[in-house]
């Protein structure tokens, strides 16, 4: 890991570190170009061939529901039954409270404007398989689906070497009542959501992390459906001061180093002391990891940076934007006004991103790739849209009437002030 002296960086350094640029992958692109459109075209036939050739498994039918899910869920291990029923409750608690209805508010006598939030009514949750397979996620999107009353809730994900899903993702789909998982995996999962098959339903939205095939596919079908958020590999910055522990912040950036080798683990510190322990204790966790190969190249692409004082190690932090923030600090309250960018922080030495990776409650769906400046992560809102509505009484088309008319003369949009004129010669 290299460390770097803030001090010492220029702008353009600084600029430098905090850009995570993937470069622009042709081959990627042109192959999942394919894809979609040969699942346009052949629609299953597309999947069931996709699935011998990416996931090599013949599969015999495209999804899993009913008895065949709750079979495979009565083998989830007591334990894991557990945790998850724990973390969705919190889950669910956290989510429940982001439903707030609007005011209605009376901008002038008689003109009454408000707004209605409707759910989306069909989604697509896409749950990554791979070198680990995410329940964690299947939550993190069902769970404010549900809240949000979206009515239709497609689930793909890719299928196991046995042609099925295992008893996590299957445990979750039958706690929270989502009736089938499609074993559909990669860029061909989009597309299929995205334009619908026989077998899958089109949708209007599309949430869920992934590999590069999936993220691209996301991009691509953007102009057919929405889609949460631009998704880059997953990352935590941390920034700690001498109250910082730092076998602590060496497992948290471990913790964010296995999701992938493209990960980025980033430390800004404000003593050499405390970057020079963390660091060793890096070297020490890493050695016993089974993920060790991965999280040793993620290190390896990551860095340290020394600040002058904690302000600054904040300044660094909102340029970078992180998908994670953690203040490693006994005095993290005096820091949470200076937060400007960030998709979710994580206060003081005993918050691991762990806990909100799992089961604190918090959505683990958030921004990457400095997409933290701009967007949220995933929550209740990502489900629903928000209708505006208003209503005119006759004081209020009074009211309002001269204005309308002066405001559409002055555009020169003839037809719009007639249609206020109309009205009031009515009513006057
Ligand atoms: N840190 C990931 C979420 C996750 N971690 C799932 C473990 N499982 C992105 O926020
Ligand atoms: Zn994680």
């Amino acid at each position: 890991m290299k460390i770097y002296n803030y001090t010492d960086l220029s702008k353009s350094k600084i600029e430098e570190l905090c850009s995570r640029q993937i470069e622009d992958d042709k081959l990627i692109e042109s192959r999942v170009a394919d894809i979609i459109k040969s699942v346009k075209a052949d629609g299953d036939k597309a999947l069931f061939n996709f699935a011998k050739t990416f996931d090599k498994v013949e599969l015999e039918k495209l999804f899993l529901d009913g008895e065949e899910l709750k079979a495979i869920a009565a083998t989830i291990p007591a334990e894991a039954k557990k945790a998850i029923d724990t973390a969705h409750q919190n889950i669910k608690n956290f989510h429940l409270s982001q439903l707030k209805k609007e005011d209605k508010v009376e901008t002038m006598p008689g003109v009454v404007c408000w707004r209605e939030a409707r759910a989306i009514e069909k989604v697509g949750l896409y749950i990554p398989g791979g070198t680990a397979v995410l329940p964690s996620t299947f939550l993190m999107l069902a769970t404010p689906a549900l809240i949000a009353g979206c009515k239709e809730i497609i689930v793909c994900s890719p299928p196991q070497q046995d042609g099925k899903t295992n008893c996590y993702l299957a445990y979750c789909a039958v706690l929270l009542g989502i009736e089938k998982i499609f074993m559909i995996g990669g860029a061909q999962a989009v597309a299929a959501m995205a334009f619908g098959t026989e077998s899958v339903p089109q949708v209007y939205k599309i949430f869920g992390p992934g590999n590069r095939y999936v993220t691209t596919a996301k991009t691509m079908v953007q102009n057919k459906v929405a889609i949460d958020m631009p998704a880059g590999p997953s990352e935590v910055l941390v920034v700690a001061d001498e109250t910082a522990i730092p076998s602590f912040v060496a497992a948290d950036l471990l913790a964010q180093a296995e999701h992938g080798t493209d990960s980025q683990a980033i430390l800004v510190a404000t003593s050499n002391k405390i970057i020079a322990e963390t660091l060793k204790e890096v070297e020490k966790q890493l050695a016993i990891l089974p993920r060790k190969g991965i999280a040793a190249k993620a290190i390896e692409n990551s860095y340290a940076v020394l600040t002058d004082n904690i302000e600054l190690a904040m300044q660094f932090s909102n340029e970078y934007a992180p998908e994670h923030l953690i203040l490693a600090t006994e005095q993290y309250q005096g820091l949470i006004p200076l937060i400007t960018n960030a998709g979710s922080v994580f206060l003081g030495n005993l918050t691991p991103e762990s806990a909100g990776d799992y089961a604190s409650g918090t959505n683990h769906t958030l921004p990457t790739s400095g997409f933290a400046k701009a967007y949220s992560g995933v929550s209740v809102d990502a489900f629903i849209k928000k209708i505006t509505f208003q209503h005119l009484s006759t004081v209020g088309l009074n009211n309002i009437g001269t204005t309308v008319e002066t405001l559409a003369a002055a555009e020169g949009l003839e037809a719009h002030k007639n249609a206020v004129s109309i009205r009031l010669k009515e009513f006057n």
